[in-house]
């Protein structure tokens, strides 16, 4: 997560830093945000279904998705560990959206 972390800030400096760059040119940059973001959000499992590779999880409010209290099934991404997580557990992960409204998790584990 940490990694993941680091390269996504890198990311928004080098284009935090383009875009200053760019001033006063014709480029259009649009925010990264648009496309792609991400929520870091602590839940309650409900269950796995490891062939489908999804995750039933109740999850408090999102404000960076603007989503309330709700219990729904997670697409979850390749390479993430769903062995061993148990029912009742709680779980901290990481949400990333793309195309505005496709929501994957793409890092998952026990909540400490
Ligand atoms: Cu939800």
């Amino acid at each position: 997560m940490n990694q993941r972390m680091r390269i996504m800030v890198l990311a928004t400096t080098a284009w935090l830093a383009s875009g200053v760059a760019m001033a006063g040119m014709e480029h259009e940059h649009p925010p990264m945000t648009q496309t792609t973001a991400t929520a870091q959000v602590t839940g309650t499992l409900h269950g796995v279904d490891l062939a489908k590779r999804t995750a039933d999880i109740e999850h408090p409010a999102v404000p960076e998705f603007r989503w309330p209290a709700m219990r729904m099934n997670f697409s979850v991404a390749q390479g993430v560990k769903l062995e061993g997580l148990k029912p009742g557990e709680s779980v901290h992960f990481t949400i990333t959206r793309s195309e505005q409204t496709t929501f994957t998790i793409t890092e998952m584990g026990p909540a400490h």
